[in-house]
């Protein structure tokens, strides 16, 4: 269809040298075409055209003292991407990467996201090219104090709600916040991710990884099988990572990877609950590297690499965006993996989602199977907004409902688009059409 291809055009003029970015929108467009072509409602209300570019973005400089008293500077964004379903929300990604490209992408896969958890949130996502790695608790809360010291202008609980993402956690939300009630003299739900003492949600830590799980369930189920027994590599040993391998464990799956930027260990008799307490300890209290449990547990590292090289039942990819490339895709799909449970926000290159679709083996794409972590933050506006915080039993189950719903919502919309089982089409047109919807409801804004 024409219009697709002179939107992208057009997106590819306007954001040179923004690789990231394109590739998520060219999946979304190319995926949406069927709808696009039957409404034209949409087309003379230019909703493509307008989806592509950001209602606002801020791109700010972040001046702290080092705790050698060196000025660092950083560079510090927050691209508030649509807020037609409520107010903009999304994390924030502290990483040596963190460019326009990649928070514009992430923002971009967002919007669906959030759209498809089918609560009130638009979309956003923030960030900063700052390393935590090797930082000190001081000098980490000096970068966020300065970072919310012009972040606090723009973001509210009824404007923009961030969140965590990479190099952002509880550490990190608690400075942010601190900071931002100190400026804006006011204690309300400005982020999610804070400790539960303080207006945190229980489950909110798990939700990403115990969602990429609940949705992976929920792909097993149309074969009539569950996760059990299941040999799963993971990627990653943040805090989707973790979850995700704890989720596993839990169902009687068999999690036999985890991996960080420097390599990967594989223990061949799984990891266990004790292991997983281990690899806890080296990442959010030690703040250490994965290889510490091949030495303490004698099994395998591999330096410099990934994990889609070995056998498995199932991938769920938990780091970063394209680690699996269309030459790992190769490798899993061969070696016997049928489903592959993004946690991981674009992990796949699209030649890898290709194969996968080409295969036809089960395959969430992320903004259905992470969508979990979200939810889970619009859970927290929730009972932040009440004052009153609900039992872990009560958000869980809202948890596995919502991912339940997500995934029937894809699958029925797959279907209906003359896709069946195409996860990546059902969820990017599902999401799409409560958005555009909102957008046509609201007028040319
Ligand atoms: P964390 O910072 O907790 O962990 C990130 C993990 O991924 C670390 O093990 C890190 O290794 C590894 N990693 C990061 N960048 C790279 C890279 N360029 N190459 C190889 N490995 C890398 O982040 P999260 O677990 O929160 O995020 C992981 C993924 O999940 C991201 O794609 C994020 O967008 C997505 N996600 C997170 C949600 C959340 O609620 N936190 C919700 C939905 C999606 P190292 O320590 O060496 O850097
Ligand atoms: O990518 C994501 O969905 C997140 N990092 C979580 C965002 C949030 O607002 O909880």
């Amino acid at each position: 269809m024409a219009l697709i291809q002179e939107v992208l055009e057009t997106v590819k003029k306007r954001n040179p040298s923004e690789p990231e970015f394109l590739q998520a929108v060219t999946e979304v467009l190319e995926s949406i075409r069927p709808v696009i072509e039957r409404n034209k409602k949409y087309r003379d209300a230019k909703i493509l055209e307008r989806l592509v570019e950001p209602e606002r973005m801020i791109q700010f400089r972040v001046p702290w003292i080092d705790g050698e008293g060196q000025i660092q500077v950083n560079r510090g964004f927050r691209v508030q991407m649509n807020s037609a379903l409520g107010p903009y929300k999304g994390g924030l990604r502290f990483h040596p990467t963190v460019c326009a490209s990649i928070i514009k992408f992430l923002a971009f896969e967002q919007v669906f996201k959030n759209s498809l958890t089918g609560l009130p949130m638009g979309g956003g996502k923030g960030g900063a090219d700052f390393d935590p790695k090797g930082k000190t608790d001081t000098e980490v809360m000096r970068f966020c104090q300065s970072f919310m010291t012009e972040l606090f202008r723009h973001v509210g609980p009824n404007t923009d709600v961030p969140a965590g993402d990479i190099g952002v956690g509880g550490r990190e939300v608690g400075y942010l916040f601190g900071q931002y009630k100190r400026l804006a003299n006011e204690f309300t739900g400005v982020l999610t991710g804070k400790d539960p003492n303080w207006g945190g949600s229980l489950m909110r830590p798990e939700a990403t990884g115990y969602g990429a799980v609940y949705f992976a369930e929920e792909m097993l189920k149309t074969r009539n099988e569950t996760i059990e027994g299941k040999v799963c590599t993971v990627s990653g040993a943040g805090n989707a990572a973790q979850f995700t391998v704890e989720k596993l464990i839990e169902c009687g799956a068999k999690p036999i990877t985890m991996s960080d930027s420097s390599g990967f260990i594989y223990d061949k008799n799984g990891l266990t609950e004790e292991k997983l307490a281990f690899v806890k300890s080296i990442k959010n209290v030690r703040r250490g590297r994965i290889d510490a449990y091949a030495k303490k547990f004698r099994a395998k590292y591999v330096a410099g690499q990934r994990p889609w090289g070995l056998k498995c039942d199932c991938a769920f990819p938990c780091a970063t965006q394209n680690e699996i490339t269309g030459e790992d895709a190769r490798k899993l799909v061969e070696n016997g993996c049928y489903l592959v449970s993004e946690a991981a926000n674009m992990p796949t290159i699209p030649a890898g989602v290709d194969l996968f679709l080409e295969k036809k083996i089960l395959f969430g794409p992320g903004k259905a199977a992470n969508a979990g972590g979200v939810a889970t933050s619009g859970l927290e506006m929730s009972q932040n907004s009440m004052r009153l915080p609900w039992p872990c039993e009560e958000v869980d189950s809202r948890l596995r409902h919502i991912m339940s719903t997500i995934f029937k919502n894809a699958w029925e919309t797959a279907a209906e688009y003359g896709h069946p089982g195409n996860l990546v089409v059902g969820a990017n047109i599902a999401g799409f059409v409560k958005v555009a919807g909102a957008m046509l409801d609201q007028g040319v804004v």
